[in-house]
């Protein structure tokens, strides 16, 4: 079979294991030909523990890019899209999803904006809104808890979150995307946590859980979109994308725990990349 061609687009930011950077490792060991469209570059993310990061803007660049694009006549079979820095690039990626995805592409949609109950600095209720309404151009969107509460406008939920709860959230989720939904960071209890996944194909709801590490893992969310979206591209379902992206995530989080190093800089997600590529394999033999 042919590689998916495919294209990621987010922010660059620099010094971490966040965003782009694990991206495209990511969706690139699992058979993927990818092109990314940078939206930022930034010297680090923008986290408390990082004061007077620096945040170039390229929303400029990325029409120039995209019309380079399209006078090469190029399509794209999947497109991840992750952080963006702007209402207005919402309204770019709006565009680029009509003009260059390719007629059944995957588009995996990361909402990305908020988590622990919070919005990320420099996002707004309006920058909320506009995102709520490009939900409905993706196949799937994934966003945490915190990203549903706001997309949906729903109360804050705390963990430990009851099932109802849950089902209510990707009810409304639901109406946003109809294709498909995968919700993360759900804790029914304090020792697991994982995700849930619902489709057209598949409306029951579908829920994978691994150990709860507890504490806040900066590119954890980036991590997991970014599996989710390297084997949707292979078209692999998306309960067994769900499983895979839940499982790598855990792993990831114990090693980078174990090493003792920094957390704000993002997890260690290299040494776990073969995990992936056995997953993929099981299902899609090296021809
Ligand atoms: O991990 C999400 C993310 C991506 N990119 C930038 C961020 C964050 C979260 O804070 O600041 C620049």
């Amino acid at each position: 079979m042919s590689q998916p061609r495919v294209l990621i687009i987010q922010d660059i930011s620099a010094s971490c294991r966040i965003s782009m950077n694990v991206a495209v490792p990511v969706v690139s060991c699992l058979d993927n030909w990818v092109s990314i469209l940078p939206t930022a570059l930034l010297s680090t993310h923008t986290g408390k523990e990082f004061e007077g990061y620096t945040f170039l803007d390229l929303t400029q660049e990325m029409g120039g890019i995209l019309q380079h694009w399209q006078s090469l006549g190029i399509e794209f079979d999947g497109i991840l899209i992750g952080y963006l820095g702007s209402r207005q690039q919402i309204d770019i990626v709006r565009g680029i999803i009509q003009t260059f995805a390719a007629e059944d592409a995957h588009i995996v949609l990361d909402p990305a904006m908020g988590d622990q109950g919070v919005l990320y600095p420099g996002f707004t209720l309006e920058y909320v809104d506009e995102m709520a309404a490009l939900c409905n151009e993706a196949t799937v969107i994934t966003p945490n808890v915190t990203e549903a509460c706001f997309l949906t406008k729903r109360p804050m939920l705390k963990k430990p979150y009851k099932e109802a709860e849950v089902a209510e959230l990707l009810a409304d989720l639901r109406v946003l995307n109809p294709k498909s939904v995968i919700l993360t960071g759900v804790a029914l209890e304090m020792e697991t946590i994982g995700a849930v996944c619902v489709s057209q194909n598949e409306p029951e709801a579908h829920y994978a859980f691994a150990k709860h590490f507890p504490g806040h893992y900066d590119g954890a969310g980036d991590l997991f979109t970014s599996v989710i979206a390297g084997l949707l591209f292979q078209d692999l379902p998306l309960t067994v994308a769900t499983e895979t992206a839940v499982h790598y995530n855990s792993r990831v989080i114990e090693r980078t725990l174990k090493s003792g190093r920094e957390l704000h800089y993002g997890v260690q997600f290299e040494t776990d990349l073969p995990y992936l590529i056995d997953q993929l394999r099981k299902y899609k033999p090296v021809e």
